[in-house]
């Protein structure tokens, strides 16, 4: 298709940018790190979005070429923050049902000189469930490496309990249907409450994701939760001006 093949042209010509998104501590309001977001504007198509790119990439097995150019831009980037901040990046499940995943992941954090402690990886339930041994192996060794995995979207989909159980994340993103609604749904309400007492009891971290006003950041925090991530403290934005930001802040 055209789509596709604009694509393999993009991957090629090293045309797909990534974008930086600030995660803070909702206490102090401090940027603790940024999510990377790949972004690809074409030429002749506009701006196609990673939510329609990505999953063509895994189809066409083009991904990892895709995940390392993307991995190698923002590591880069990481390394020009002027503090030690880490780095959250999306794995595809593609990705974690492919054993080369994490010495490819750890090649390119050392080629770039990235420290694999400032870097965590932010996967679905979908995809530790989809091919799960060879998920736990990847994870493990990463895990091993220092790098840190984070259970994205918590809540929505294949949600699993049992998966909290095994001890293979580090840090829990609470999904933005439940941000949204914390203070219009006693639900949502009670939902994120028992989400940040399981985390708590569990030693997970938690990040609140999709903050898009003063009043859910307050609720959240007034709840305890400890990190946030929306709109409401900054949309994903190019390199360069995410080092504009952290330079004003
Ligand atoms: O940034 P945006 O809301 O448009 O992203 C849409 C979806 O694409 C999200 O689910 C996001 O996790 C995913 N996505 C964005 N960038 C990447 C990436 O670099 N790799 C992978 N695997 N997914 C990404
Ligand atoms: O699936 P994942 O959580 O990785 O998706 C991240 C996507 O969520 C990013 O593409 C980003 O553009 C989007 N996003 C980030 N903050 C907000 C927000 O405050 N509101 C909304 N609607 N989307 C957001
Ligand atoms: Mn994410
Ligand atoms: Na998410």
């Amino acid at each position: 298709t055209q789509l596709e093949q604009a694509l393999r042209n993009a991957i090629i010509s090293d045309a797909i940018d990534v974008h930086f998104q600030p995660i803070v501590s909702l206490a102090s309001g401090a940027v603790l790190g940024f999510e990377a977001l790949a972004r690809w504007n074409d030429a002749d198509l506009g701006f196609v979005s990673p939510a329609v790119f990505v999953p063509l990439a895994e189809e066409r097995g083009f991904i990892d070429a895709l995940s390392e150019t993307l991995l190698r831009k923002a590591a880069e980037a990481a390394l020009s923050w002027p503090r030690e901040l880490f780095l959250s990046f999306n794995l595809s499940s593609a990705q974690l049902m492919d054993p080369g995943t994490s010495s490819s992941i750890l090649a390119i954090l050392g080629r770039v000189g990235l420290d694999p402690h400032r870097l965590e990886l932010e996967i679905t339930e979908t995809a530790v469930m989809s091919s799960a041994e060879t998920a736990n192996r990847i994870i493990a060794d990463l895990r091993g490496a220092g790098v840190r995995i984070s259970l994205d979207d918590f809540g929505t989909g294949q949600s699993s309990l049992g998966r909290l159980r095994e001890f293979i994340f580090d840090k829990v993103k609470i999904d933005r249907a439940f941000v949204s609604r914390i203070n219009s749904d006693r639900a949502s309400e009670h939902i994120v409450k028992a989400v940040l007492a399981m985390c708590e009891g569990l030693d997970l971290e938690v990040v609140a994701e999709g903050i898009e006003d003063h009043a859910e950041a307050a609720k959240l925090k007034s709840l305890g939760c400890a990190m946030g991530q929306g709109y409401y403290y900054g949309k994903p934005v190019d390199s360069t001006a995410t080092l504009r930001y952290l330079h004003g802040n």
